[in-house]
């Protein structure tokens, strides 16, 4: 009822409505009605009332609410559910137990903060509030489970594609990060549920750095992290970015599962990599091995030259690289 008052409001602005045609039109009560704007208000959004007049619409917030992203949204089922929160645990979390339950694939949670971000080996994401985006996506498809880890190059794809399509300067770290002058922008947790031969549930966690300051990071990451708003010196809107983020993402998420490949988002990853041509650190079960980044290959996999001049195909796992998040 909320999003439907949100509507007439809408249709409306910068004019009065009356409680009474709002109740009339959505056969509630005005006190009803009162309740609900009451909610509205709490979202951000400001909403004069006088009485005998009604109530107006007079500001609309950047919230990433399915209200607030559908006209900007292209997509047929990727965040066509759109569930918002204003505080969670971990929508990674929320997104796997929803899963779980049948929900279906391309349902969104999405949520203002998390008091238990995650990222992959269980470390901690910052995730302050209204100031990101912090979202998961719950993806079913028909695939081997071994073919899971493409979908965070295809997020990757995706998330940049976003970006760069708005005039950003971004490079992409393969598999998992996107990066502004060599400092973490964004980070994408990719988890599966699955059997032998056969995938569950995959639930892709984006995490983007928006419109937070500087001093806003603890003061641990404030070396490696930076947002849009800290690199670009302005405020972004949450709403546009995750719009594209659903419509980017919907086309390259059909390419990988009518055509087996995901040609097109590796072409973005690799045309934006930040990686390739660089010597680098490979980081695997506590083994560290020099090498360079020669491609990233047709199945997603960095290739690499270790120093005694042997090839590697590497399918995922810890890269780092010289000057890139402190490490010298
Ligand atoms: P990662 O393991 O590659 O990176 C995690 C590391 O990044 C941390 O150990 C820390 O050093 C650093 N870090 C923590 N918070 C931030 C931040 N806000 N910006 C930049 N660097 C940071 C990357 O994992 C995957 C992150 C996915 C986060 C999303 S948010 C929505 C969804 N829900 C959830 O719990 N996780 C995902």
């Amino acid at each position: 009822m909320k999003r439907e008052i949100i509507e007439i409001l809408k249709d409306n602005q910068s004019k009065f409505i009356s409680g009474q045609i709002i109740s009339e039109k959505l056969s509630i009560s005005r006190a009803a009605v009162w309740k609900y704007i009451n909610q509205i208000k709490e979202e951000g959004y400001v909403v004069e009332s006088v009485s005998r007049r009604g109530y107006k619409l007079v500001f609309v917030p950047d919230v990433p609410t399915y209200e607030e992203i559908k006209d900007n949204l292209h997509t047929k089922y990727i965040g066509r559910k759109l569930l918002y929160f204003k505080t969670i645990d971990s929508t990674n979390i929320k997104a796997k137990e929803l899963a779980s339950l049948g929900e279906s694939e391309g349902t969104v949670i999405i949520s203002e903060e998390q008091s238990m971000g995650r990222g992959r080996l269980g470390r901690e994401w910052a995730s302050p509030k209204y100031k990101g985006i912090w979202m998961s996506l719950i993806l079913k498809p028909d695939i081997e489970p071994y073919y899971a880890s493409k979908i965070t190059l295809v997020a990757a794809a995706a998330t940049a594609k976003t970006l760069i399509n708005m005039g950003l300067k971004i490079k992409i770290k393969w598999p998992n990060d996107l990066v502004i002058n060599k400092k973490k922008v964004c980070g994408i947790l990719t988890e599966m549920s699955g059997e032998l031969n056969k995938v569950n549930y995959i639930i892709v966690g984006i995490g983007m750095n928006v419109n937070i300051d500087e001093e806003e990071f603890p003061n641990e990451l404030r070396n490696t992290a930076t947002s849009l708003k800290s690199e670009f010196l302005k405020t972004f809107s949450r709403k546009e970015i995750v719009a594209e983020i659903f419509n980017n993402f919907e086309v390259l998420y059909e390419e990988f599962k009518n055509e087996g490949n995901i040609k097109s988002s590796i072409d973005i990853c690799r045309e934006n990599s930040v990686l390739l041509g660089e010597e680098v650190k490979i980081i695997s079960q506590n083994v560290v091995k020099k090498a360079k980044a020669l491609d990233i290959n047709n199945d997603g996999e960095l290739v690499v030259q270790y120093d005694d001049g042997k090839i590697g195909n590497i399918v995922s796992g810890e890269v780092s690289m010289r000057g890139l998040y402190g490490y010298v």
